[in-house]
């Protein structure tokens, strides 16, 4: 790895995916279009003021670019081959990594070239990150697909501060042991100055890990980590939740918008105007319970308990993975729970569910949002799920419903939802029924508690946090950690943990 810079930037940002996808249009010229996800409205403003540069895949094999910019922010693509797509990206990432880390709803696969390609892979973004990094940069590496970047990093400029945000749980260390490469993995991430996470749980999940696989001494929310791990000195490297958020106030707005709310109605009337319309938005995974879901709802059908004439469901599933095994399997059992259901309940003027395999634009999303009385988050486990918080912070009239699954990060904020245990049927068919039933001042006044929390707590204050942390990180004054507070929170911690 070289340390040359040519070019200096003093902010970078890693991640998997680029914040631009490469368009072709009919007569086949090429373009970039920005995808606004809430990372990328949350950097942006970082990213002007600190002359900084996003490093990542541009999503598709084989595809080498220069590195350009698009909408001020420099762009710097990572290429992968077809090979590596298949064993670093849908292998190890996807089909490894993914379904350890949430709790192992579907079986991981090991194998040893996945890991190969993965090691490769993470080295090649080092490398570029590498080479673009000012002197005393700042690096902030993004998700579980990049944990060995940290550490390679540090081995190559130790004068960089890097910062590692895990988007997705980090499980217990029964379920993490499985990994034939535990230890890489976990010195990989401790190359990091601070380690962030979604929830309380969550680090400490990974504080476990190091002191079970390492031995290091670590002392909430710090972890002592010696010189061994890619440096010339020992570190005290923090390791925290950062709960992550949307840009709340752009959803309002969008919300506010009387195109907009005119589209909600439009839907409502599309779905022949049933007294409650629930919604469901998720990627087509085998995380978010879309199977639970379904059952809860047909089984209250099947029952009586709710006619398909009053309450609709519209179930947005994202496509999503589809070259993964496992994610084939998942659609072809939900369409066909799908049309069972619909084939027994539907009438000629209502259908049970409204089922959509394909992705709408954020406006479409938001008249979805604002068309919703209950909203339906049934994650089997989730790191923080935004599509609860977005719900929330589009119902400005503080009407609506929130079922939550209490396995999401959400839910940790989102205290005034109805939360569920989705395994539990007839847990989350009480909760929908409740949820169709509440009265509007019930609705109002949890509604008002949680788009407090979703508008205080918002992306771009997630981002000043982690990176303020960051900041401190290098010049962190040793009694910091030796602080009464800072051993009362650690205890706390500890019994909290489940
Ligand atoms: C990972 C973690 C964590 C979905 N369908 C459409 C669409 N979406 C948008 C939603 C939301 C986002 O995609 C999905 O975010 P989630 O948080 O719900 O879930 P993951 O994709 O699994 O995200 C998760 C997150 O990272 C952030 O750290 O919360 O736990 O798994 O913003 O609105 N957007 C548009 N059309 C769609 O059809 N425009």
């Amino acid at each position: 790895m070289t340390s040359s810079n040519t070019e200096d930037y003093d902010f970078l940002v890693l991640s998997n995916r680029l914040p631009v996808d490469r368009v072709v249009a009919a007569d086949g010229s090429a373009s970039w279009q920005h995808s606004p996800g809430g990372l990328v409205t949350a950097l942006e403003p970082v990213m002007r003021a600190a002359d900084g540069a996003w490093v990542g895949w541009a999503g598709q094999a084989d595809l080498h670019v220069e590195p350009f910019e698009s909408d001020g922010i420099q762009i710097v693509p990572v290429a992968l081959s077809a090979d590596e797509v298949e064993n670093y990206y849908e292998g190890f990432s996807n089909d490894t990594l993914w379904p350890l880390y949430h709790d192992v709803i579907a079986p991981p696969s090991y194998h040893r070239e996945w890991w190969e390609s993965y090691v490769k892979v993470n080295r090649r973004f080092a490398e570029a990150a590498v080479a673009i990094a000012a002197e005393g940069a700042i690096v902030w590496v993004q998700d579980y697909q990049l944990q060995l970047v940290p550490r390679m990093l540090r081995e190559a400029r130790p004068d960089l501060t890097i910062g590692f945000f895990n988007h997705i749980p980090f499980p217990p260390y029964g379920i993490f042991s499985q990994l034939p490469w535990r230890t890489q993995i976990i010195e990989g991430v401790l190359g990091a100055d601070v380690i962030g996470f979604q929830r309380v749980a969550d680090a400490a999940n990974f504080s476990r890990a190091v002191r079970r696989l390492l031995g290091f001494v670590t002392k909430n929310p710090y972890i002592e980590v010696p010189e061994t791990i890619g440096g010339e000195q020992s570190r005290r490297v923090l390791a925290k939740s950062f709960p992550i958020s949307i840009d709340s106030r752009s959803f309002e707005q969008l919300a506010r918008e009387p195109a907009v709310q005119a589209r909600a109605q439009e839907i409502r009337e599309g779905l022949g105007n049933p007294k409650t319309i629930m919604l469901g938005v998720d990627r087509l995974d085998y995380t978010k319970g879309i199977g639970h879901r379904l059952k809860a709802y047909g089984e209250l059908l099947t029952e009586g308990r709710i006619q398909v004439e009053d309450v609709t469901l519209v179930q947005v599933a994202n496509p999503s993975r589809e070259r993964v095994q496992a994610y084939m399997q998942l659609r072809d059992e939900i369409e066909l729970t799908v049309g069972r259901i619909n084939g027994d309940f539907a009438t000629m003027s209502h259908t049970a569910i409204s089922y959509h395999h394909h992705g709408y634009p954020r406006e479409e999303m938001v008249a979805l949002y604002l068309a919703a009385d209950v909203m339906l988050v049934t994650a089997l486990r989730d790191g923080m799920n935004l599509v609860a918080k977005e719900y929330v912070a589009t119902r400005f009239d503080e009407s609506g419903v929130l079922v939550l699954s209490e396995f999401t990060g959400a839910s940790d904020e989102l205290k005034r939802s109805l939360r569920i245990n989705p395994h539990d049927i007839e847990g989350l068919k009480d909760a929908i029924v409740r949820a169709i039933d509440m009265p509007r001042e019930e609705q109002t006044r949890r509604m008002r508690s949680m788009r407090k929390r979703v508008f205080v707590n918002d992306v771009e204050r997630w981002s000043l946090d982690f990176l303020t942390a960051l900041r401190s990180s290098r010049e962190l004054p040793a009694e910091l950690a030796e602080d009464p507070l800072g051993e009362l929170e650690w205890t706390v911690d500890r019994v909290r943990r489940p």
